[in-house]
């Protein structure tokens, strides 16, 4: 059974085997988690974006879709770069951000990875309200790992107080 753990801090602090960031679709660097995976990280994991623009990802990669690097200087094996949705009060967007943590675990799971730290993606730069964010993280995660023999836990790793409860609440 995959253990599911809310931690208080800092993901680029996580000695997992694969650290899940919060990107955008250029997968150049940004600020929150972006900034401060690449900043801690080192230059090898900017490198290894910008080798995926010239080949798969010309374009950018897509909401809702995952790619992984090496972690560079972090204590962990890869970084998984996904992009969330931005929060949109229009129109419903949560199949994109559930298909982020849908494909982070997909691309883990090729990768052999037993251990995956995820942000909480989408909810600070992009806007999603954090209540929301958290139950559609739970909740696919939980759905998504379900009966999986290989993954051996699942850590949300959360920056400030606001975003633990939440998470605390919806768990
Ligand atoms: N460790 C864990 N969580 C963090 C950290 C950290 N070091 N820093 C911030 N958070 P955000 P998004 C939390 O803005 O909303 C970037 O510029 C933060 O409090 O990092 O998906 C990208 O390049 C919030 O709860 O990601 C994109 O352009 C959560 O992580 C854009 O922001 C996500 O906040 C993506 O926006």
């Amino acid at each position: 059974m995959v253990m599911i753990h809310l931690i208080p801090g800092d993901i680029t602090e996580q000695s997992v085997d694969a650290v899940v960031n919060a990107a955008n679709s250029s997968l150049l660097g940004g600020g929150g988690v972006d900034g401060a995976i690449h900043r801690k990280g080192g230059p090898e994991i900017l490198s290894e974006c910008r080798a995926l623009r010239a080949s798969r990802y010309g374009r950018g990669l897509p909401t809702g879709q995952a790619v992984a690097t090496t972690a560079g200087r972090l204590p962990a094996r890869w970084v998984i770069h996904t992009v969330g949705p931005v929060w949109s009060a229009t129109e419903d967007r949560s199949g994109q951000l559930a298909s982020c943590y849908r494909e982070s675990l997909r691309v883990a799971r090729e990768l052999g990875a037993r251990t995956v730290a995820f942000p909480a993606i989408s909810t600070g730069v992009y806007g999603w309200p954090i209540d929301d964010g958290a139950r559609i993280a739970l909740n696919t995660v939980r759905e998504e790992t379900e009966g999986d023999e290989e993954l051996e836990e699942v850590r949300f790793v959360l920056f400030d107080q606001r975003a633990y409860d939440a998470f605390t609440a919806a768990l």
